[in-house]
């Protein structure tokens, strides 16, 4: 099996959208394996953004997704998991995300856009381990 990173992060928390993101993974077919509310330190955040360090945005970055309360899952699928989740999630700029996807349907922002995903299988393995180490 073939596992894959997700965060509702806390805008999604704060709107009540862990139910109508979490249903659509499971709805298509996927496995939740590990799932957890939480709200992510600062250091685990630093840690997690790392290849934006030094970007504009990463401050903004890193306080917001240690705002509040997140969801933390591992989903599981056959293969490729993460990129069906990306494909799922939709693009990161909020002109660019299709209807049909989370970001699509539910967002507007690029900033505050509901939802994380592991960008490759190297990412999933690497952010598994950092929020779940005992998994
Ligand atoms: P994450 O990592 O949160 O799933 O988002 P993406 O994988 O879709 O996008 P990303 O890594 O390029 O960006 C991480 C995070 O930073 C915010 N961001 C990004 C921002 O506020 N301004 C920007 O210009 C960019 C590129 C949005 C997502």
């Amino acid at each position: 099996m073939n596992r894959t990173f997700i965060i509702i992060k806390p805008d999604g928390v704060r709107r009540g959208l862990i139910g109508e993101v979490l249903g659509r993974f499971e709805e298509r077919g996927l496995k939740i394996v590990a799932a957890e509310l939480r709200t992510i330190d600062t250091a685990t955040a630093i840690d997690h953004y790392a290849e934006h360090d030094g970007k504009p945005f990463f401050d903004s970055l890193v306080s917001f997704i240690t705002s509040g309360p997140a969801l933390l899952a591992v989903l599981e699928g056959s293969a490729d998991t993460w990129r069906t989740v990306r494909t799922m999630i939709g693009a990161t700029n909020p002109a660019d995300s299709a209807p049909g996807t989370i970001r699509g349907d539910l967002g507007l922002e690029m900033g505050e856009n509901i939802i994380h995903g592991s960008d490759s299988a190297d990412s999933a393995e690497r952010e598994i381990g950092l929020f779940f180490p005992n998994l």
